[in-house]
């Protein structure tokens, strides 16, 4: 056998085996891929009062058809209004609840409350403490979402010393921080 041709059967042999393992290749890159990101349909922040404060409870949001249902149960609260927000950012490092910043507003709107026309996503109005500061609330959200740039996953919720009067800007004018918590996701059913 001349070299030259050894050396061209060679290079067919090659050319034979990347042709035959490219398809393996392909597939073990498909394999690799990422999977696609899970359909969240709940969630729940756990309320942790700030400094000097006594508010405990959660906040549980479960995606429905007409929006997002959010249930709240609160105590330790002074009885009346409270301002009740979605706020940008799930940082609850800061003593005084500011480190969450301010209220989540993807889409630039001003303040409003839940059935405003205009509002920030995080609008979600008061919450109403009776007289031994347990606060309950249960309604359908048209505006909170799960996903795309108006999820709230990895935000905080905050209850706010002062009743949020739906008008003043940029928030209502309900005052101090009395507790935060991070919205997780929750194991769906
Ligand atoms: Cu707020
Ligand atoms: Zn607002």
């Amino acid at each position: 056998m001349s070299s030259s041709f050894s050396n061209r059967l060679a290079s067919l042999v090659l050319a034979g085996t990347i042709a035959a393992c490219a398809p393996v290749l392909l597939r073990a890159a498909d394999a690799a891929m990422p999977p696609a990101a899970p359909v969240v349909t709940t969630a729940v922040a756990v309320l942790s009062p700030t400094q000097g404060n006594e508010v405990h409870g959660t906040v549980r949001f479960t995606k429905v058809a007409t929006g997002v249902r959010v249930v709240a149960d609160l105590t330790g609260l002074k009885p009346g209004e409270h301002g009740f927000h979605v706020h940008e950012f799930g940082d609850a490092t800061s003593a005084d609840g500011m480190a969450t910043g301010g209220h989540f507003n993807p889409m630039h709107e001003v303040h409003g409350g839940p059935s405003s026309e205009h509002r920030n996503e995080g609008d979600l109005g008061n919450i109403t403490a009776d007289a031994s500061g347990h606060a309950t609330l249960d309604y359908v959200d048209s505006k909170l979402a799960f996903d795309g740039t108006g999820s709230i996953l990895g935000r905080s919720v905050v209850i706010h010393a002062d009743r949020d009067d739906i008008a003043a800007q940029p928030s209502g004018n309900a005052g101090k921080r009395v507790a935060v918590g991070v919205i997780g996701i929750v194991k769906s059913p």
